[in-house]
């Protein structure tokens, strides 16, 4: 095995100091929230947290902006996006470096990162004049009955350290357009991509003279992201997150009837038919399971193979997770970075541990590298355990590398066992069988909010409505008419015809 050299935290904090300051960002040392790297473990900066007593003043601040910025042109609003987009291209690099140090993505999906913010701001820029309302028949003579679609007020933003930039660029570019105005309380993990992010919007901002607050941002623990899921003034809270992040916020928001747009956990699902082309599908399977480390939302959990193709497809998946690159993820060769923390590592031991008390047996990976170079850094094999059953641990979303791997016979067997567990993010098939690709995306096929034909199950494009059912919260963001969510709907009746005319033909004089 060739020699690994990580880089050192010292080296990595140079890099983030050049970035920043190519980014105009000027940290505020302090105390509360630590910049860490999960390449070495080390700690970069202390950074000044927010005091939970100014989240008063900051969604005040942001709903005065909204009582502005909901009166200028969605098209206008619009420009604001745009400099973004532009800024977000000319930063490309700087912020995918600040991701890859923070969340340690490779750097080609840090890129990628990036470029989903610019996707959707595009996007958004677009939508600034699709704001479509719709004309309604009127049973009235004289009389004309529509929609139209306003600003809702202040979004408050909750986002995870996985993809630190791109969920917080699909709440905010398309919040921004619809007349809405953002309070932003990241992960705790990221701050200095979040520092970044809030430094091109605010430029954007000053060079497009929007209010100065239609854009804040919290930096600090969980105290404050309870604060703003109970402030009134917050129209609508955002939150990407675990299960139990949404169980907690989704109950308090709807205690004071404000809204919440719910982006939880995954487990999500493969099916391979025996007609698959073998090399797409390992190809995906190999990304969808072992890309980012295994820590997207979308990330494939559980495969199920047809029984006829199995052994052929568990050969080529082995001997593909026995050579994966693992390391430095700013190594050109690296695919597999490091997990976030020493808790994630934790949980990954625990659910294998868990797993093989349960019957599962590891087919190849889960154990751990570079800890003598690094200790305070978890690299880890993506791991692959075949299972019988989805009892216990396989229903559950472990934030790491492990691909359950189970067999089926019928399709129906299939998508019943695609179906039986609590989330329901994303899913994939893999077949050349029409009526089965077309059978999974039925009706009474995959239950999930994503349900795709011969691609994996991450990775999905901005264009679509981004989200799930079930556990997963029911939430949509990104594109489609995911807008709708930021905006509140008024229904107008206009009387032209001079006389008064009850509807449903009722008299009452
Ligand atoms: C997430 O993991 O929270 O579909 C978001 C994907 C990415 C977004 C993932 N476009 O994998």
């Amino acid at each position: 095995m060739t020699t690994i050299v990580l880089p050192s935290t010292d080296d990595l904090r140079k890099v983030a100091i050049d970035v920043l300051a190519r980014m105009d960002v000027q940290l505020e040392e302090g105390g509360g929230v630590q910049a860490r790297t999960p390449i070495t473990g080390g700690r970069l900066f202390d950074l000044a947290a927010t005091a939970p007593a100014a989240v008063d003043d900051t969604v005040q601040a942001a709903h005065e902006a909204f009582l502005s910025w909901r009166t200028v042109p969605a098209p206008r609003r619009g420009e604001l996006v745009r400099r973004l987009g532009e800024l977000l291209r000319v930063h490309k690099g700087d912020l995918a470096e600040l991701i890859t140090i923070e969340t340690g993505k490779i750097r080609s999906e840090a890129l990628g990162e990036v470029q989903e913010m610019i996707d959707i701001c595009d996007f958004a820029v677009g939508l600034s004049r699709q704001l479509y309302g719709r004309t309604i028949a009127s049973e009235r003579p004289g009389h004309r009955l529509s929609e139209t679609w306003h600003p809702l007020g202040v979004v408050g933003v909750i986002s995870a350290f996985n993809f630190p930039a791109a969920v917080w660029s699909w709440n905010v570019a398309v919040a921004l357009v619809c007349g809405d105005t953002v309070v932003w309380k990241p992960s705790e993990l990221t701050p200095l991509t979040s520092l970044a992010c809030d430094r091109l919007l605010a430029r954007a901002i000053e060079e497009t003279g929007a209010p100065r607050d239609v854009h804040r941002l919290l930096l600090a623990g969980r105290a404050i992201g309870e604060r703003l899921v109970d402030d009134r003034r917050v129209a609508l809270v955002s939150a990407t997150g675990s299960v139990r992040m949404g169980r907690e916020v989704g109950p308090r928001v709807a205690a004071r009837f404000g809204r919440s747009l719910l982006e939880l956990g995954g487990n999500n699902a493969a099916i391979v038919a025996p007609s698959a082309d073998l090399d797409l599908a390992v190809s995906a399977v190999v990304f969808a399971a072992a890309g980012t480390a295994g820590q997207r939302c979308t990330t494939l959990r559980r495969l199920i193979v047809h029984t006829d193709v199995v052994d052929s497809v568990m050969q080529r998946l082995v001997a593909t997770f026995r050579t994966l690159p693992i390391g430095d993820p700013f190594d050109a060769g690296t695919l597999v970075g490091p997990l976030i923390s020493r808790q994630a590592y934790q949980t990954m031991r625990d659910a294998l541990e868990t797993a093989r008390s349960e019957g599962g047996e590891i087919l190849v990976g889960g154990g751990r590298r570079l800890a003598d170079e690094a200790p305070d850094a978890f690299y880890v094999e993506p791991a692959i355990v075949g299972v019988s059953g989805q009892s216990g641990i396989v229903r559950e979303e472990t934030f790491a590398p492990i691909l359950y791997l189970q067999t089926y016979r019928t399709f129906e067997e299939a998508i019943a066992l695609n179906n039986d567990v609590p989330q329901g993010l994303s899913s994939s098939v893999f077949t050349r069988d029409v009526q089965e690709a077309e059978r999974f995306t039925a009706a009474d096929g995959s239950d999930c909010g994503i349900v795709n034909v011969n691609v994996g199950t991450s990775g999905a494009e901005i264009g679509g409505a981004f989200g799930g059912e079930k556990e997963t919260g029911g939430g949509r963001e990104s594109g489609s008419d995911s807008w709708r969510a930021y905006m509140r709907r008024a229904t107008s009746t206009v009387n032209y015809s001079g006389h008064l005319t009850l509807a449903q033909d009722v008299t009452f004089s």
